[in-house]
């Protein structure tokens, strides 16, 4: 395997960067996950979008251009031979002397491009939903730190994965500090109630996922009522169907949460129409390379 560093390739055990890195140090940097599907990148211009607007709210410049990033991703890809594969992209602020302060790195930004696998579930738990548990870890308040931008700070949500791991589930439901329904921790969440598609909105403290956006523009097209709509946990326990988005996770239908059946407590129909359209479109769309 060969991983992009700043212009040049590496072998997996070869590719290091400094400990002085300001992105392990502080976890000062941003990143993005991408799927490519037999050589279609799905949605990669929403991707470099969404990391240069996550760079730009740390005030964090990456070095190359729009067009540069998306050429050094293509480039590893066909280094790599992959049909398939998951994209880790990650811009650090750089090696620097200690202390928080971003000046202290001088040089230039950390670019790295991993091109590799990820499982998150089990093929079963696609088939037959799964359960998940709503944890004490609140999602981080926008005004601490923002859950729109995607930083390589994510303790808010290992630690609310590690409270739902020791309790037995494999993904924790995450209120924000009022206690309105989240996101997943590494997902966003929808429910259908009476055949119509809600998610909370961006305010509520979540990521905009690009699968996010997806599933809503496939629920527009197809005509099915979708709001980005604020709700609490009440909602969900008496919603028809609860199902999870994520570039790493796809579509998981959720028939279960804090011990209540989601449902029939079997995937939805309408979770099941929408992963079909979603398969159909990863296989249509998407930069070709
Ligand atoms: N919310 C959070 C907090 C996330 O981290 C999503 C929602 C889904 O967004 P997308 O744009 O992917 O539909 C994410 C996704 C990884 C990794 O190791 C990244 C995520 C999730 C799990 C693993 O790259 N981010």
């Amino acid at each position: 395997m060969k991983i992009y560093i700043n212009g040049k390739f590496y072998q997996k055990s070869e590719a290091k960067i400094s400990v002085f890195d300001h992105g392990l140090l502080y976890g000062d940097g941003v990143f993005e996950g991408i799927r490519v599907y037999d050589r279609l990148i799905f949605k990669l211009r929403e991707h470099i979008d969404r990391l240069f607007e996550s760079a730009h709210a740390i005030m964090l410049d990456i070095p190359l251009n729009k067009e540069q990033l998306v050429k050094a991703t293509i480039q590893t890809l066909k280094e790599n031979n992959l049909n398939d594969a998951y994209i880790r992209m990650i811009v650090t602020r750089g090696e620097g002397d200690l202390g928080l302060d971003p000046r202290k790195c001088k040089g230039h930004a950390t670019i790295i491009i991993i091109t590799d696998k990820i499982v998150l579930y089990s093929k079963e738990l696609y088939k037959n939903g799964m359960e998940i548990i709503t944890v004490a870890t609140t999602r981080n308040s926008h005004e601490a730190l923002n859950p729109q931008m995607k930083c390589l700070n994510y303790l808010n949500n290992i630690m609310a994965k590690m409270e739902a791991v020791q309790l037995g589930y494999e993904e924790a439901l995450m209120l924000n500090d009022q206690g309105y329904v989240a996101e997943c921790t590494g997902d966003n969440i929808f429910i259908v109630s009476k055949g119509e598609l809600y998610t909370p909105p961006e305010i509520m403290g979540v990521l905009r996922g690009v699968t996010r956006d997806t599933v809503i523009e496939i629920a527009k097209k197809n005509k099915i009522p979708t709001h980005e709509h604020v709700f609490t946990r009440h909602e969900l326990y008496i919603a028809d169907e609860c199902f999870l988005t994520g570039t790493a996770a796809e579509i998981i239908p959720v028939v279960k949460v804090d011990g209540r059946s989601i449902g029939t407590g079997k995937p939805g129909k309408l979770t099941q129409a929408l992963t079909e359209k979603f398969r159909q479109l990863t296989k249509k769309e998407g930069a070709r390379y």
